[in-house]
């Protein structure tokens, strides 16, 4: 039985075309900048975002922190969203390897942070404090759901950001997600920022690998730091071959996932117990919330694991991602028949062993 496993789209495996490109592309040593695959992802990356240059690396994480500290000197200051990525889920790299502070303000529901908020968050020109440097923004929003920043909000940010001094900076781990649900280009949501990551290995299936963009001066920078960071790949273009299949194939079908998405928030919404955490899906994420009142009778442990573990059981992964939280991300492996089998699987075990405490 093939496991469905909805707990991330970094689950996704290279497609066949992306293994085909992969076991033919021509190589070079991209430390020397001679990688020709590596070379045409950058390219094709930046002319896509519509920004001067592109930086191939290898994760996520390192687009980010390249992106920090490319931007931020030690001491420096960044306003962030205390439920980014980069403040939660990143291991604390920026301050940790950059000496950077961070200042979390709070993400509204709908993955913004607060134009007042971040006024208020800027540092006065004053000894006693770190100097605010940058803004960095999440598009789509994870934590809050997989949810979208619209290009007007982003402007509005940027706006601020310049009347300060400051730099933007967008962690687009799933912006293509996002340009898809808002029916907008890519370009469209990067433009009002100075710099951006987007992730290759995420619904877009590639194995390995992410790309930061920005002007030709910061992205020399952040070459730079990808160096200190141990980050330079030598023939990287076996990678950067997955991604070029990635970006010329598979960024209209994110569309499938988002409508996939919704389907599984209906049906699972639907079950006595479950409730959506953040509202109808907007890309490929569904949190649920096991409701109070609802528990499970046996043994002891929050229920959001015993379920999962119950889940897995069954041939089904997903994400306890609280005591009574669960995250399922769909993407490209996950079919209709797979979403059927989801809201099957949690039926079951709604009906068999959860039961409503005033019962
Ligand atoms: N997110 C992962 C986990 O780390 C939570 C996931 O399964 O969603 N920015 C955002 C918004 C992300 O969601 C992620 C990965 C990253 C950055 C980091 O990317 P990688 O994993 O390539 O370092």
């Amino acid at each position: 039985m093939p496991v469905i496993d909805l707990r991330s789209d970094t689950v996704t495996q290279p497609t066949e075309a992306m293994r085909q490109a992969m076991a033919n592309a021509p190589v070079g040593d991209d430390v020397y900048g001679e990688d020709p695959t590596v070379n045409r992802l950058q390219e094709m990356a930046a002319a896509l975002l519509g920004k001067e240059a592109a930086l191939f690396v290898p994760s996520g994480t390192m687009g980010n922190l390249a992106a920090v500290l490319a931007h931020c000197g030690r001491g420096d200051e960044v306003i962030l969203g205390d439920q980014s990525h980069t403040f939660l889920f990143e291991a604390g790299g920026i301050s940790a390897l950059g000496g950077v502070h961070s200042r979390q303000i709070p993400n509204q529901p709908d993955g913004s942070l607060d134009l007042d908020d971040i006024r208020r968050a800027v540092r006065p020109d004053d000894a006693h404090f770190p100097v605010t440097r940058l803004i960095a923004l999440e598009n789509t929003h994870n934590r809050c759901g997989g949810v979208v920043l619209t290009p007007d909000y982003m402007q509005s940010v940027a706006e601020l950001a310049r009347a300060h001094g400051l730099k933007v900076h967008l962690d687009g781990a799933r912006l293509f997600n996002a340009a898809v649900a808002l029916g907008v280009e890519p370009a469209a949501l990067a433009a009002p920022v100075d710099s951006v990551t987007f992730c290759l290995s995420k619904g877009l299936c590639a194995p390995v690998g992410s790309v930061l963009c920005g002007s030709h001066d910061f992205i020399a920078r952040a070459h730079r730091v990808r160096k200190q960071l141990g980050g330079g790949m030598r023939q990287a273009g076996v990678l950067a071959a997955a991604g070029i299949v990635a970006l010329e194939t598979m960024i209209p079908r994110l569309e499938e996932d988002h409508q996939r998405a919704k389907r599984l928030a209906r049906g699972l919404s639907a079950l006595p117990g479950l409730v959506l955490a953040t509202g109808e899906p907007r890309t490929n994420m569904v949190f649920l919330r096991l409701e109070d009142g609802f528990s499970l009778p046996g043994a002891p442990g929050d229920p959001a694991p015993r379920i999962a573990k119950m889940l897995t059981e069954r041939g089904i992964r997903v994400g306890d991602v609280g005591p009574r939280s669960f995250r399922l991300v769909t993407h490209y492996w996950i079919d209709d028949e797979a979403v059927d089998a989801t809201i099957a699987a949690f039926q079951d075990i709604l009906q068999t062993a959860v039961v409503r405490s005033s019962d």
